[in-house]
Order: structure tokens, then C-alpha cells, then sequence
């Protein structure tokens, strides 16, 4: 009798002590992010930045501790579905994060609507994404956002004959939709619309036949890190001297590059919702810690999107006590966020679970002995023109 009672003594305590480990069970975010290949710099700038938000609000989180795990998807679409599966069955992560091309995001989208996991985009930019899951909620921006803006801007400043050079997939077909729409609204022409591809694009033949059409400006979108590689051929072949302008989305003269792309790049305009150079406390606060934190390197805006989405992801636990509720819950607390981000006043649309902010226009400009985008003008609270319902 007295071993039985022994016994279920044990048992008790064994109990309390299983369910204490639950209670003190990590959270855990996943970041799916592209650390090799291509696309490796948005993947570096993603990581710091969420690593950044961690250092200065804490692993802690309504009482729960958070775990961070950062996978690398190679910028390869399979292996990004695959990496999310195991975390989510594997891992028991609580929210998915990063997805540094739209390819990417695409393929994951099934597992966060199978698994009810909360998906937060925080590079990807084509439209259509935000409509693949329920689940996903996004904190980058959309390329339909700034090009619209640039649509706008360039027909009122002298520019009249375009031809459109874009990265031919999801981004680069928006972007090109999107500025050419409001450009002819705007009694522009495109005289000529070019498509690159996304791997190993070789920009001289498309750049030689644009220097043959001699348009007012060439309007470009390539992803993050392929714009030194625009401006340096751009420049070669002294279109600049020709008298054709470059503009674009401010992909092209990205915070991560601008510095490396010479004078040949001051004077360039584009629109875009992020600048290292936004003259606001917030930002002067989060580009100056960045820095200390990671050799000198300037936030471009991926990591703008890493850190918003983290803040995101925190401010949902805090309103669902550390992730009661599961998914479902955190998906809820997500929408209708409201904040200052570095960028400016950003909205997360409950409706769409897509980011409503400010878009700016920028000019390169030297300041202090280094290249910023220097914005001279906003479009504010914009909402995604690219949904289709
Ligand atoms: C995408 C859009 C990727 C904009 C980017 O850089 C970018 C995308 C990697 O949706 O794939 O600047």
C-alpha cells in the first residue's frame, strides 16, 4: 500500500513537472530566408535585423521565451516548402517568417494554410501573395505600391517616351503593369517594354537595345542586389550621356549597394517606401544600432521588413498572452496593427493582411561623403492597388 502511495506520488509530481516544461515551452519563429546563392544579401539583412528586434526587446515575450530558427532556403522554391514543413511538424515553430523572393512565398503558402501557421512576408513583393494563404500577413511592400507613384511623378517632370526594363517574374510583371497603367493615364507613352531573367541576367544586350530607342528614361525594377549590376552597364555605355534618365523602383539603388555604385548613380530618382536616409527619429535611432550591431552595414529595406515583422510577430503574442489560442489567435492579433516602423506610419489592412504605408520619392544624393536616397516627396497611407478582390 505504502509503494502505491509512493507511487502515485511520483506519478503527481511527474505530472506537474511535465505540464511546467509546457508552460515554459519556447515559442518558436521560423525565418525561411535565402542565406546562399543569388539572393544571399536579403537574407544576411533579414537576419540582422531580427536578431537586431531581439536584442532590444528581449527573448521574452508575455512571460514565454522565444526561439529564433533561421533556415536557409537557397532561394530555391522546393527547398523552401520542404524547410517549412519540417518546421512546422519537426520544430512545432509558431509562426513562419522571412521569404526573400516571391517563388518562395508562393511554394510555402499550402503549409501555412494546411497547418493554420501564421506566414509573416517580410521581402517578397508581388500582389498576388497575400491572396495564395489567409494565413499570410505581409510587412515588405508591393512593387504595384511604388510604381503607381513613379507613374505619377515622371510625366510631370519632362519624361515622356519610356521604355521598361523588369526582371521577368511575379515583381518585375507587376512593376511593369503597374507604372505603365498610370503612366499612359498619364499621357506617357512606353515605347518599348524588355524583360530580363531572373538568374544570371546579362543586362548588355537589353541596355544596348535601349540606347538604339533613345526614350526620355528607362524605368527599371530588378530585385535587391541585382542594381549595381544595372547601373554599372548603364552607365558603360554612357546612356547617361545620351540624354536617357534612369528611374525605377528603389530596388535598383538599394541602401545594401548605393554606396558602391559611384557618382555615376547621383541624381537617379525612385519611388519607394524605404530609405536609410528617413529623416525620423525612429529611423535615425534604428539605422544608427543596425550599424553598431553588424560591422558598419547600412539596413536596406529587407531588413526593414525583418524588423516590422518581428515587431508584428511580438505584438501578437503580447495580445494572445505569449500565443494562447494557436494560430488562429495569433493570425487575429496580427491584423489591423498600427505603428511607427523606421519607414514612416505603417498599417497592417485586416482585410487584405497586406501593409498600407507611405510611398516616397527619392533622389541620390551625397551627404556626409556617402550615397542616400534622399526622399523629396510622399504619397501617403497607400494601399496595394495590385488586389484583385
Ligand atoms: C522580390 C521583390 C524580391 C522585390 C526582391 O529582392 C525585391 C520578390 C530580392 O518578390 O521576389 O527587391
Amino acid at each position: 500500500m505504502k509503494t502505491l502511495l509512493n507511487l502515485r506520488a511520483l506519478l503527481i509530481a511527474l505530472g506537474m513537472c511535465a505540464l511546467s516544461v509546457q508552460a515554459q515551452e519556447a515559442f518558436k519563429i521560423g525565418l525561411i530566408l535565402p542565406m546562399t546563392g543569388q539572393q544571399a544579401t536579403t537574407g544576411k539583412q533579414i537576419e540582422a535585423a531580427a536578431r537586431l528586434f531581439m536584442a532590444q526587446n528581449g527573448d521574452k515575450v508575455a512571460g514565454r521565451k522565444i526561439e529564433l530558427i533561421i533556415k536557409d532556403d537557397g532561394g530555391i522554391p522546393d527547398a523552401a516548402k520542404r524547410i517549412a514543413q519540417e518546421l512546422v511538424v519537426n520544430d512545432k515553430v509558431g509562426v513562419l517568417g522571412g521569404f526573400g523572393l516571391t517563388p518562395l512565398a508562393l511554394a510555402t503558402a499550402p503549409i501555412a494554410t494546411q497547418s493554420k501557421t501564421p506566414m509573416v512576408v517580410m521581402a517578397a513583393a508581388t500582389s498576388i501573395i497575400t491572396e495564395a494563404s489567409p494565413y499570410i500577413v505581409r510587412t515588405s511592400f508591393t512593387l504595384a505600391q511604388c510604381s503607381v507613384a513613379m507613374g505619377d511623378w515622371a510625366p510631370k517632370n519632362g519624361i515622356k517616351r519610356v521604355v521598361t526594363l523588369v526582371s521577368d517574374y511575379g515583381p518585375g510583371i507587376d512593376a511593369e503593369r503597374f507604372f505603365k497603367e498610370r503612366f499612359l493615364l498619364n499621357s506617357g507613352q512606353v515605347i518599348e517594354s524588355l524583360r530580363v531573367p531572373l538568374r544570371n541576367p546579362d543586362f548588355a544586350p537589353f541596355l544596348q537595345k535601349v540606347r538604339d530607342l533613345k526614350p526620355d528614361a528607362l524605368f527599371v525594377f530588378v530585385p535587391s542586389g541585382a542594381g549595381a549590376a544595372v547601373m554599372k552597364q548603364f552607365l558603360e555605355r554612357g546612356m547617361d550621356k545620351a540624354g536617357i534618365k534612369l528611374i525605377g523602383t528603389g530596388d535598383m539603388t538599394d541602401d545594401d549597394q548605393l554606396n558602391d555604385m559611384g557618382d555615376g548613380s547621383l541624381g537617379v530618382v525612385t519611388s519607394h517606401h524605404y530609405s536609410a536616409m528617413h529623416p525620423s527619429a525612429v529611423n535615425k535611432k534604428f539605422v544608427e544600432a543596425f550599424k553598431k550591431a553588424n560591422h558598419g552595414m547600412r539596413p536596406n529595406f529587407m531588413a526593414v521588413g525583418g524588423y516590422d515583422g518581428m515587431r508584428v510577430i511580438y505584438e501578437a503574442l503580447k495580445n494572445t498572452k505569449g500565443g494562447q489560442g494557436g494560430g488562429d489567435a495569433l493570425l487575429a492579433a496580427m491584423k489591423g496593427q498600427i505603428f511607427e516602423s523606421p519607414r514612416g506610419q505603417i498599417f497592417i489592412d485586416a482585410q487584405t493582411r497586406d501593409i498600407v504605408q507611405n510611398i516616397y520619392l527619392r533622389r541620390v544624393e551625397k551627404k556626409d561623403g556617402e550615397l542616400y536616397n534622399v526622399e523629396f516627396d510622399v504619397i501617403k497611407e497607400v494601399k496595394d492597388p495590385g488586389k484583385t478582390k
